[in-house]
């Protein structure tokens, strides 16, 4: 709820987080770099998607975005004067690599290397994502992530940006959100590359998983740093409520589908039986070949995970969502971060967490205050200190995000961006959020008296 009011307190709790806590901010290469077909990079399925018709609200294309590819200098100032300790930020495939085979394309991952050193000037860790979702077209039109071939490819392409870039990266994070990509992308076909296919949509869950464990182990054989490197990936672990205790089973299939088909292969070497059993008495298979869970399991230095929200389910498994949202009729809940910090930790111990992305997009009508942002913000934050008080083992929390950016199927409409930015000059201005998670940071890196 908006007033005229500036509630503009910090988070309590937080002085109990350790003081190697990571603070940091997020992005995505697709969402906010443009040059769409500049120095070599070849189409992406998002490139591709993003021109059907009715795709994309709007008709928006992220051919330009944010310009990020132009004014990288100018968005790492940005970043260094958030006072953030970490940025994460993802690698494109079809810039490293066109066609996502092959030989590097020197100048694509030029800019990456760019980018690290200029972070690494600023005083900022750069934390990769090898991929955030934009697959390059040419292996979707080999059968993308249905394929297992895809799953070797990406860990050929992890191999070549580490051999670039592990010298001053430390942290590697495979996957951003498989489960977004198996059931928007292949399942629903809201998402590139826009498919409607059950089958397709359970492959591409075992293949994404796959090409994690794979490009883990070769990179991990491939550092010289001994114990240098962490290595990890991200999931979207959404914690589903029941409405009504008739709602219980519906709940619990949805973190079947939505959590423990991703966690349990990675951190114990199974699927769930649940999984299985429903999944063969639809008459699908996980193409699970010997030796795979072994390799999906490689042992993980990080686990990222990306809250947004906890989702309320009736029966019949639709979502109830009666109490505040965002603008994008998000519920607002931040226990259930605390929630569900406590439960990963207890079900998986000894696997450090860090909140790869956490943020709300708020219409921005709501400025120069921008209460909103600061209280989902402030709230998430508290949650996870409370997490961390029950002896959760949590080490970082990063914003999402540093710019109104393309916000993929609804386009450039909803804003979670700290920075707004102004489409056609480029022009980006801080929102009140970025300055109060400014004045945060900057408030526990003061000495204490
Ligand atoms: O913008 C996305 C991001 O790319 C992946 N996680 C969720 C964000 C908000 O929808």
């Amino acid at each position: 709820m908006t007033t005229d009011a500036h509630d503009l307190r910090p988070p309590s709790g937080t002085p109990g987080l350790p003081s190697g806590f990571r603070w940091g901010v997020s992005t995505s290469a697709f969402q906010i770099e443009g040059a769409a077909a500049e120095d070599g990079r070849t189409p992406s399925i998002w490139d591709t998607f993003s021109r059907v018709p009715g795709a994309v609200t709007g008709g928006d294309t992220a051919d330009v975005a944010c310009d990020h590819y132009h004014r990288m200098p100018e968005d790492v100032a940005l970043v260094a004067g958030l006072g953030v300790d970490t940025y994460r930020f993802s690698v494109a495939w079809p810039r490293v690599q066109p066609g996502g085979r092959g030989p590097v394309n020197a100048r694509g991952l030029d800019f990456y290397d760019r980018l690290v050193d200029a972070l690494l000037s600023a005083g900022v860790d750069p934390w990769i994502t090898l991929h955030h979702w934009d697959l390059p077209q040419e292996l979707e039109d080999a059968g993308g992530w249905a394929e297992r071939g895809t799953a070797h490819r990406f860990a050929d392409y992890a191999l070549l940006v580490f051999g670039r870039l592990h010298d001053r990266v430390t942290t590697w994070t495979t996957l951003n959100e498989p489960w977004c990509v198996a059931t928007y992308g292949y399942a629903e076909g809201t998402h590139a590359p826009g498919r409607r296919d059950r089958a397709a949509a359970v492959r591409a869950v075992h293949h994404q998983l796959l090409a994690h464990g794979e490009a883990v182990t070769r990179m991990r054989a491939a550092s010289t740093r001994d114990g240098g490197h962490t290595f990890g990936i991200t999931l979207n672990p959404t914690p589903t409520l029941p409405h009504t205790p008739e709602a219980k089973e519906a709940a619990e299939e949805a973190e079947a589908f939505g959590i423990r088909m991703y966690l349990e292969p990675l951190l114990r070497g199974h699927y769930p039986d649940t999984v299985l059993a429903r999944l063969g008495r639809e008459g699908f298979a996980l193409p699970v070949e010997p030796g795979d869970l072994e390799v999906i399991s490689a042992p993980l230095d990080v686990l990222g995970v990306n809250y947004y929200f906890t989702e309320t389910v009736r029966a019949d498994g639709t979502p109830v969502r009666d109490g505040a949202t965002t603008a994008l009729g998000w519920p607002v809940t931040p226990s259930g971060l605390t929630d569900l910090l406590v439960r990963l930790h207890r079900d998986h111990p000894g696997v450090p967490i860090v909140i790869t992305e956490n943020g709300a997009a708020f219409a921005d009508a709501h400025l120069p205050h921008d209460q909103d942002r600061v209280d989902f913000l402030r709230a998430h934050i508290e949650a996870v200190a409370a997490a961390h008080a029950q002896g959760v083992d949590v080490r970082g929390y990063f914003a999402w995000t540093l710019l109104d950016n393309f916000e993929w199927a609804h386009g450039y409409g909803p804003t979670f961006g700290l920075f707004s930015v102004d489409r056609a000059t480029q022009e980006r201005t801080p929102k009140r959020s970025a300055l109060w998670y400014r004045d945060f940071l900057k408030s526990r890196a003061a000495p204490t008296a």
